[in-house]
């Protein structure tokens, strides 16, 4: 009996705490926070909120959910007011043709149409190619899109690119000139899917204007995932919403 009664007080307190941690550093004007978020929209765009990751959870079970290309690259760790997912270094990985090194897939979960979300900081040194990456239409190692944000836009950065079976190529249609990581500040990305248009689009930040488009219908399914070509950062407050592939 006594664990019964004190259970609920001890969530209680957690939540206050949480909330009491995470709302002055928001009010502050410091992007979004990595500790306790508030639940997600049951729809977006009109598809059902398929899964949510904060990485609050116990590691066991959050350890479960991903498939990295190399599992010592990554790590849940601590960071602000609560958790994020970390990729930490370089992964021992080599792709079957050129694309990027570090890769962790959402596991057991294949979609069509869908809106992906996350709270992303770049955790690695200034240069052009300073990037990090969101998978999705993933079929195997080689064969998916990828979303390359970084510092500055040429053929080989800051794009959207298809990776199929062969070396990655540029099929933005639209792009920035690059993208402001910033200094330890996370940054709101969103990927939205349509499969029937073939549209992707790309936000960063503003979730309004795109700072990037394309078309294609080559993958009209897959895994989701998160990374970097060759560089670190965080991941948190995954959200996916979409239709999963019958
Ligand atoms: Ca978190």
């Amino acid at each position: 009996m006594g664990c019964v009664q004190r259970r609920p007080v001890r969530v209680v307190l957690g939540i206050v705490m949480s909330l009491a941690v995470a709302y002055p550093a928001l009010g502050a004007g410091e992007g979004p926070a990595a500790g306790a978020a508030a639940p997600p929209p049951r729809e977006m765009n009109g598809l059902n909120l398929l899964h949510f990751e904060d990485f609050e959870k116990d590691p066991g079970v959050i350890a479960k959910q991903w498939k990295p290309t190399d599992p010592k690259a990554w790590a849940v760790v601590e960071d602000g007011a609560g958790h994020a997912y970390a990729l930490k270094g370089a992964s021992d990985y080599t792709p079957p043709v050129r694309s990027p090194h570090n890769i962790s897939l959402l596991n057991d979960l294949e979609v069509t149409d869908f809106v992906l979300q996350a709270d992303m900081k770049q955790t690695g040194k200034e240069y052009g190619h300073r990037d990090m990456c969101i998978f999705f239409g993933y079929q195997d190692p080689a064969h998916f899109y990828y979303v390359h944000i970084a510092t500055r836009a040429d053929p080989h950065a800051h794009s959207v690119f298809i990776v199929n079976g062969a070396p990655r190529v540029s099929i933005a249609a639209e792009r920035t000139e690059g993208a402001d990581w910033g200094l330890d500040v996370y940054h709101k990305v969103r990927i939205a899917r349509d499969t029937a248009s073939g549209a992707i689009k790309v936000f960063f930040d503003n979730l309004d204007t795109p700072i990037m488009t394309a078309q294609d219908k080559t993958f009209l399914h897959g895994k989701v995932g998160f990374g970097s070509f060759d560089d670190t950062g965080n991941v948190d407050n995954i959200v996916l919403w979409g239709k999963k592939k019958e």
